[in-house]
Order: C-alpha cells, then structure tokens, then sequence
C-alpha cells in the first residue's frame, strides 16, 4: 500500500472509538502452523496486539471461560478440545475491536463462515474453528480476566 493511501487509510480508523478485546487461537491454529497467517490479517485490520501469551488451557479455565454453554451437548467436546494443546491467548486493541474481530474471524459454523473470513477460510469443525473472540465489551471483560488478572 503506498503511503498516501495508507495515511488515509490510518485516519479513517482513528475517527472510531478504540477499544481492547480478547481472544484466543485455539490448539488446531498451532498445530496447522496457521498462527502467523491469523495473526496477520488481525494486524492488516488495523487491531494491535497488546498481549499474546502462549498458553495451556486448564479444564477450570476452559469451564470459566465457556460456563454460558454448560449442559449443551457440546460443552463437553468442547472444553476437551481448548485443552488438548497450546493455545495462543491475545488482546487485541484497535477501532471498534469487538465488532472487528468477530467480523474478521466469520461465523461459528464452518459451513456458513463468510468466505474471505478467518474461520471460512480455514476451520472445519464447529468446535475447532481456529479461534475464539468475545461477543461483547464486557465478555471481553470478563474473558480476559480468567487469563490476564492484572488487567
Ligand atoms: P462463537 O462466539 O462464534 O465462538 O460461538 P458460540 O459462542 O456460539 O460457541 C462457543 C463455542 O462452542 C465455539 F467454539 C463453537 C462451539 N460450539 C460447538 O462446538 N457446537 C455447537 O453446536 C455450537 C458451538
């Protein structure tokens, strides 16, 4: 991107409101070697990373982390899976982070991810869908502070 363009392009995203949001990259995005590719198209988006921690998941954190969907059928699955490997833990600030975040990452179904998204492009499965972002301010909240207290 020349460097006019990319002046303009940096004023456009300052003129909305910035905030912090957290996420994760879960153990297939490791496995893959997809991490980088992931991390990058959050960047390009114009979030910045604030923290990024390389870490394991314990069954305590996956049950605090996912305690909305316990007693779902998939619950289960579902904590086994964010504990089977490493995860990469990140926060993420930038310009309606939320809302961009989630966008950028596409729907939870693989199947109905938006092409060009992060999960359309590369999950597979509903439950590893290669990350996981907040939905709101204050999940975002108290996600984080299962992970990252002193924030
Ligand atoms: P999302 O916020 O897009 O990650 O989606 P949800 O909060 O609906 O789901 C949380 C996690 O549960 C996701 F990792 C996907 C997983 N899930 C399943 O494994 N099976 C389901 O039927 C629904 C969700």
């Amino acid at each position: 991107m020349d460097r006019v363009l990319w002046k303009e392009r940096e004023g456009a995203l300052s003129s909305a409101p910035s905030q912090w949001t957290f996420s994760f990259l879960k153990p297939e995005s490791l496995r893959q070697r997809i991490a980088g590719e992931v991390i990058t198209r959050l960047e390009r988006k114009g979030l910045t990373l604030k923290q990024l921690r390389l870490h394991r998941i314990t069954p305590a954190e996956a049950h605090a982390l996912y305690e909305v969907h316990k007693g779902k059928p998939f619950f289960h699955e579902l904590v086994d899976h964010v504990t089977s490997g490493p995860v990469l833990l990140l926060v993420l600030e930038g310009p309606n982070a939320v809302e961009t975040v989630r966008k950028v990452i596409g729907g939870t179904n693989p199947l109905l991810a938006e092409p060009g998204s992060i999960r359309g492009d590369f999950s597979v499965s509903i439950t590893a869908n290669v990350i996981h972002a907040s939905d709101s301010a204050e999940n975002a909240r108290r996600e984080a502070a299962i992970f990252f207290p002193e924030l």
